[in-house]
């Protein structure tokens, strides 16, 4: 495929720079059905007044497995062409393992840098960034992105990256520290950007008069697992099932037997 959605050369600048931007894979009303449903979700009293044990709401900022809620937030796990794009990367036996969605008030922000996983692989600092090598090196998980809200300056609180961060074999120290320059990631609503779970990043304190909305999807290989609150015991509601194709089956965590099980 060619234009914006090369999967060749966005697959390449992810391996290489730790994330990658997509833009426009959904239109922009789409992205304000998804805001307004999210802030439906957050207004409603059940949903604030949630005991911990059903994992609804973290911190105040972070809506927990939305494909629970709405068919439209199930719907983005298969988004074309951005799933083929997670398959490529992470192979064609992946699946889901989170979706949430951050709503990022005036004020707020998840604004220190951090890795959103263990470190997978410590000590690669040797391996050159920018070569072929970063290739080589396996993504096991990441989290792809999408802009429900416009976020087109620094002062709508963008996540920032470290591009390379990802090959550093460490986990993030803080500023004046950083080996890198801080790339923000400014988007309109509906544009996604995935983000390797070992990259450095962060969300710039939002210093607008702004809510911004952040629709956010990992995935991690096979062997990987999903991290449905509170784990053992975690049912999928069947209703999220229905319909689904068995691309989506298996991305929801439907799998053959395998290795182990
Ligand atoms: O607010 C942001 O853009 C950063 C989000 C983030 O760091 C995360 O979801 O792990």
């Amino acid at each position: 495929m060619n234009g914006p959605h090369d999967l060749t050369d966005i697959s390449a600048a992810f391996h290489r720079n730790g994330f990658a931007v997509l833009p426009s894979v959904i239109p922009a009303n789409a992205a304000d059905h998804l805001r307004i449903l999210t802030e439906q979700r957050y207004q409603d009293p059940q949903v604030q007044a949630a005991p911990p044990e059903l994992d609804l709401l973290r911190g105040d900022v972070s809506l927990m497995r939305m494909f629970e809620y709405d068919r439209a937030f199930r719907d983005m796990i298969d988004l074309a062409p951005v799933i083929s794009l997670v398959e490529r990367i992470l192979g064609p036996d992946c699946h889901m393992i989170a979706q949430n969605v951050l709503r990022i008030p005036p004020g707020k922000g998840i604004v220190n840098w951090h890795i959103d996983d263990a470190l997978f692989l410590p000590f690669l600092g040797d391996i050159p960034t920018g070569t072929a090598d970063a290739s080589t090196i396996p993504c096991f998980t990441l989290n792809v992105m999408v802009a429900l809200t416009d976020i087109e300056h620094d002062r709508y609180g963008p996540t920032q990256v470290i591009p390379g961060s990802h090959l550093s074999g460490q986990r993030p120290t803080y500023s004046p520290n950083l080996p890198g320059t801080p790339t923000s990631l400014l988007a309109r609503a509906g544009d996604a950007y995935l983000v390797n779970s070992q990259t450095w990043h962060r969300g710039v304190p939002n210093q607008s008069d702004r809510t911004r909305y952040l629709l956010t999807t990992a995935y991690g290989r096979r062997f990987i697992s999903q991290r449905f609150y509170p784990f053992i015991g975690y049912q999928l509601p069947p209703s999220v099932l229905e319909g689904a194709s068995d691309q989506l089956a298996r991305l929801l965590g439907q799998h053959g037997k395998g290795p182990y099980g």
